[in-house]
């Protein structure tokens, strides 16, 4: 496993396994990678703007110690007492669920999305194939990659592991006609820069259920990830998962930088304080007004959280 990550996530960006440099011969691996990340738009206005957006507020995430440790359950407990388990979500707009899937089984899909995620970048690189048949839009894409996943066995069954475990709070909270919409693996790399806060959804009245979102870690993520340790303390993955009423979102995260989340802030209010960008947002960030949640995690934790909650990806500063 440490042999293929270091392979394939060389801090000098692209270093290809030989079957995949192989079948890319016909055009250079150097256009592969210009071909991707020109159809990748990674350099577009929008995207720039959301970077420097997004440097702008780590700067003062960073200096933000108004930390809570995530409220928490452990899977077994969230599958008997659901109810409880939801009780919490409600009240933060998150919860942790720990142990939703075994070592093992995190292994087993980490390393199979390392494998997807250079076919699909080989794909848009050296064939028609359009970046978003492959790869969903996410923020902040340098060296960042949502990569669209198929149902295969691998995923399947990691998926049905932690439905075993979690489908009865998903129920609870997002109803029981929920189905899966997407799947998808995010991966930073080293040199990828945070996210700008933001929520995944917007505020619909008509959505009664609560939408959520699950991350589930493919390997322990601790806040320490910094650029002093070895490889395999950065290299984190995570498996989200998003329910919808009526439908569900599966995405599965491979990621070297751990999440921040802000509790309560799944309201209009919060949206328009977003919006804003005055004061109480700043005040946000600075952690004076009111408490974050960092997204670490013990491989095979989950974090479930309203889709509609202000959170964003960090940095992998490797
Ligand atoms: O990676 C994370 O922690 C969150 C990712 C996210 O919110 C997004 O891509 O929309």
């Amino acid at each position: 496993m440490r042999g293929l990550v270091l392979a394939t996530r060389g801090c000098s960006g692209f270093r290809l396994p030989t079957t995949w440099a192989g079948r890319a011969l016909h055009l250079g691996v150097k256009t592969v990678r210009a071909n991707y990340l020109k159809k990748s738009k990674a350099a577009s206005q929008v995207e720039r703007t959301r970077v420097l957006t997004a440097l702008g507020e780590h700067r003062l995430l960073e200096s933000n110690a108004n930390r809570l440790a995530a409220p928490s359950v452990l899977a077994s407990a969230a599958a008997k007492e659901p109810i409880a388990a939801a009780a919490i979500f409600e009240q933060h707009g998150l919860v942790r669920v720990d142990g939703v899937l075994l070592p093992e089984e995190c292994a087993a899909l980490r390393e199979h999305v390392d494998t997807l995620l250079l076919s699909s970048i080989e794909s848009v690189g050296s064939t028609e194939t359009d970046f978003l048949q492959l790869f969903g839009p996410v923020m902040c894409r340098t060296a960042r990659y949502d990569v669209l996943l198929p149902m295969d066995a691998t995923v399947r069954s990691a998926v049905q592991q932690v439905m075993a475990q979690a489908a009865p709070v998903i129920r609870e909270l997002a109803g029981a006609k929920a189905s899966l919409c997407e799947l998808s693996a995010l991966v930073s790399d080293p040199g990828s820069v945070p996210q700008p806060v933001h929520h995944d959804t917007a505020l619909f009245e008509e959505y009664s259920r609560k939408r959520v979102s699950m991350l589930v870690a493919l390997q322990d993520i601790d806040e320490n990830m910094g650029p002093t340790g070895e490889w395999e303390q950065f290299y984190s993955c995570v498996f989200r998962t998003t329910f919808l009423p009526f439908t569900m979102v599966f995405c599965c995260v491979i990621r070297c930088h751990t999440s921040v989340l802000f509790p309560h802030t799944n309201t209009p209010e919060w949206h328009r304080v977003l919006r804003l960008r005055g004061k109480k947002f700043m005040e946000l960030l600075e952690g004076s007004s009111q408490s974050h949640v960092l997204g670490t995690m013990s491989a095979g934790d989950a974090i479930l959280y309203d889709t509609n909650l202000l959170h964003c990806g960090g940095a992998n500063k490797r």
